[in-house]
């Protein structure tokens, strides 16, 4: 049973005169109280939440199935971030464990100077490294086929090569597998996002800016993009689909989409 408050209480009176005050007030003196459980409802929520989040893990909209060289660098920045937050959350939860344990004697500078600050940093370090490593090698370098990307609310239209010249298509890019792809990414409206996890980071469509992206596919097969900003009221319509095809069939003779 858990006490919340008495007639005796300072300040009582200002609760008591109101509408709920006086309510509770027919029931005696002081109110008490069960502590309470968390509801059914909750707790089942939080099972359920286990096998979603586990199915969430693969699929085709899932960083951690990458299907290129890009996403590869990506999802292996993202476990050493994952490890990273898994290390200073045991020093933390460890350190509390600690506290509610028996009372002892801690030289301040092992505990403050030595697990406070260098392990952080010497983590935050690693975290850092691992960062601007991965970040250096997914950027753009070199040459590589250019395809563009035009986002408005709320679809998509590209724009590569065909077998007679350039093609428009709507919701559908075409992109050659094995090879390096730049996308060149804008909008006409609103901010939106280019996001294909299976083949690389994501990057802003921006009015009146154009912004590069480089993706890859090891091998043909088609790939699910979304928008990853919210712009708006069918944000969650804005999905579109990237097609690798074979090299021997780069340019496509016939393609999905508006020729
Ligand atoms: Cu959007």
């Amino acid at each position: 049973m858990k006490r919340v408050a008495c007639q005796s209480d300072p300040g009582f009176g200002i609760l008591q005169s109101s509408a709920f005050g006086q309510r509770v007030g027919q029931f005696g003196s002081c109110i008490h109280r069960r502590s309470a459980a968390p509801p059914s409802a909750v707790k089942y929520g939080a099972l359920l939440a286990v096998p979603l989040l586990l199915a969430a893990w693969q699929g085709p909209l899932s960083t951690f199935s990458p299907s290129g060289p890009v996403a590869q660098e990506i999802v292996w920045l993202l476990r050493v971030m994952l490890a990273g937050a898994a290390a200073l959350t045991l020093l933390v939860l460890a350190m509390v464990a600690i506290g509610f344990g028996r009372p002892r004697e801690i030289p301040d500078k092992r505990w403050t100077v030595g697990l406070g600050v260098m392990f952080s940093l010497t983590i935050l370090t690693v975290l850092l490294g691992a960062a601007l490593w991965v970040g250096e090698r997914i950027l753009p370098h070199g040459t590589a086929l250019e395809v563009r990307a035009h986002a408005r609310q709320w679809s998509w239209t590209f724009t590569h090569p065909g077998a007679g010249g350039p093609v428009n298509t709507d919701a559908v890019l075409h992109i050659p597998a094995g090879q390096p792809v730049d996308v060149l990414i804008t909008s006409e409206d609103v901010i939106h996002s280019f996001w294909v996890p299976q083949l690389g980071g994501k990057m802003d469509a921006i009015p009146g800016r154009q912004n590069r992206l480089r993706i890859e596919a090891h091998r043909p097969g088609t790939y699910d993009g979304v928008c990853a900003e919210f712009c708006g009221q069918d944000h969650a319509e804005m999905r579109f689909r990237v097609i690798a095809h074979d090299p021997a069939d780069w340019p496509p003779r016939a393609q999905e989409g508006r020729p």
